[in-house]
């Protein structure tokens, strides 16, 4: 159908909001003219959020601390999502999703360690829940 009205249109679009959710995605760069570091090196985000990080220059990866929340090992591919995580130098992106709340902290298995050298760190936040409000 060509024609809608603009009040179906509107009911259509109501629809698809819960679908589409509010989640947004943030970028890190990796390495590049700065040199070893992750920038922005901490992050704060909302739970449901995704994290592209992408490879600006150098031999690196991203690495989750042992624990962390929400885990990955990602470099051209991340491990156990088509990938292995391992160190590259090509100009990768990597996507990883955050849902669970907390504090993920990251580094680069090449020039980092847990809370050293090449690290940084996503603090994940639970969301506004907008049904908890009341109106008095
Ligand atoms: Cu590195």
């Amino acid at each position: 159908m060509l024609i809608r009205s603009s009040r179906n249109w509107l009911a259509g679009a109501a629809l698809l909001l819960p679908m589409s959710g509010f989640a947004a995605n943030h970028t890190i760069q990796v390495g590049g003219a700065g040199g070893q570091v992750f920038d922005p090196p901490t992050l704060s985000i909302a739970a449901g959020d995704t994290v592209t990080f992408f490879n600006a220059g150098g031999f690196h990866n991203v690495q989750s601390d042992p624990g962390a929340v929400t885990s990955f090992r990602c470099a051209a591919g991340c491990d156990g999502a088509g990938g292995n995580g391992n160190l590259s130098s090509d100009a990768w992106t990597a996507t990883v999703t955050f849902n669970a709340p907390g504090t993920v902290g990251y580094y680069c298995e090449a020039h980092g360690a847990p809370g050293e050298g090449m690290f940084g760190s996503i603090t994940v936040n639970v969301p506004v829940d907008l049904q908890s409000f009341d109106i008095e």
